[in-house]
């Protein structure tokens, strides 16, 4: 006789709210918005900070500072909220606009724009903070983030990983295998789908005919759901849940974050040319800063000193990515040809020695 199929999961079509637009608590009882007073302001203070530094970057690109810039406005909730909860341990395998998560791990705004300005090879120092470099081949870090998992657990650490994806990134084969391999492993992977409606100039609905990206986690036999990912509360008790249980054993669970992107795709993108103008007024009135805001005055945790810790971190961190960019040293081109292997091959050594050779002629 074949063997019992796992029974099938439900998805809450709803995402999981614990704050409204408007600030105001929701009747959700699932889960908590207990969290302690400083934990609050610290996730206030990550969004908050990490929108400057969006902005920081966007005015480096506009000066000629960086080729190129991927704008993380509008999805700090859900950067914030799903790695604020994770311990320092859980490797996060990002994609690309993952900004909020990078500080939170302590990675400088200069090792982050060394990255877009093409300074250095995909931020390498990045794996010092438990955070893979940036995938900007769609969709491959999720088979990266199941194979780290699984090797977390066949060596006895209690890590979990997440994956990091865009909506785009699920319509690729890649991300289908790792939610596969991922299920049918149990692997303590968490992947984290940041729909933010757009892939690039493609909406999601042209991207999927089932009702939402958290029912894919159906077919393969684990977990699904959807959450507000405007909420920085709402994403945060979400993963703290499904690393939860990801560390004990229950395997991998698909969080389906609803965001939105309120900038271009980046810097080099017009949205005007593929979106209206209304849609993105209705997601603005969805701000995940104004509504945490709101709702820490309205429980008494927003003060004009957090105001000014907060505007003073921003500062500093602005400072420190101009600082580092405009006029900062390069790194040493060879460098590229280092670390690809333990040891350089003939071939990578005969590129590295032809780059230099050109370097010498152009100096
Ligand atoms: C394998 C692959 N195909 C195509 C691209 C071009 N590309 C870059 S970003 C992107 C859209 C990704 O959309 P999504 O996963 O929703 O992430 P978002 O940019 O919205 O955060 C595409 C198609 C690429 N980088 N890699
Ligand atoms: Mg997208």
């Amino acid at each position: 006789m074949a063997e019992p199929y796992a029974t099938p999961q439900s998805v809450d079509l709803d995402p999981v709210r614990l704050v409204e637009a408007d600030g105001s608590p929701t009747s959700e009882t699932r889960y908590s918005r207990d969290l302690p007073p400083e934990t609050l302001s610290w996730l206030y203070e990550s969004m908050v900070v990490t929108r400057d530094l969006d902005t920081e970057f966007i005015n480096l690109q506009r000066q000629g500072e960086l080729a190129l810039y991927a704008s993380c406005r509008g999805q700090e909730a859900a950067q914030i909220g799903a790695a604020a909860c994770l311990r320092k341990t859980d490797w996060l395998f990002p994609q690309y606009r993952e900004i909020g998560a990078f500080l939170l791990r302590g990675i400088t705004p200069g090792q982050i724009g060394a990255v877009w300005r093409g300074a250095w090879h995909g931020g390498l120092e990045f794996t010092n903070h438990c955070v893979a470099p940036i995938a900007i081949a769609i969709g491959t870090h999720g088979l990266h983030a199941v194979g780290a998992a699984m090797a977390a657990e066949r060596l006895g650490e209690d890590s979990v990983t997440v994956a990091f994806m865009g909506d785009g990134a699920t319509s690729e084969g890649d991300a289908h295998e790792a939610f596969n391999m991922a299920s049918v492993s149990k692997a303590p992977c968490v992947f984290f789908i940041q729909n933010n409606q757009w892939a690039i100039s493609v909406p999601v609905g042209h991207q999927m005919a089932g009702p939402s990206i958290a029912h894919r986690a159906v077919g393969y036999g684990m977990p699904g759901i959807r959450v507000d990912g405007n909420d920085v509360l709402a994403c945060y008790a979400v993963m703290a849940e499904a690393a939860e249980r990801a560390r004990h054993g229950g395997g991998p669970t698909l969080i389906e974050a609803v965001t939105y992107r309120m900038g271009p795709h980046t810097t080099s993108d017009d949205p005007t040319r593929y979106r209206s103008a209304d849609e993105v007024q209705d997601w603005l009135a969805r701000d995940p800063i104004a509504r945490y805001r709101t709702y820490l005055e309205s429980v008494g945790v927003f003060s004009e000193r957090l105001q000014e810790r907060v505007a003073a971190r921003s500062h500093r961190l602005c400072a420190e990515l101009r600082d580092a960019i405009v006029g900062g040293a390069d790194h040493d081109p060879a460098e590229l040809f280092d670390t690809v292997y333990a040891e350089i091959t003939p071939e990578l050594a005969r590129q590295r020695d032809e780059l230099l050779a050109e370097l010498a002629k152009e100096a």
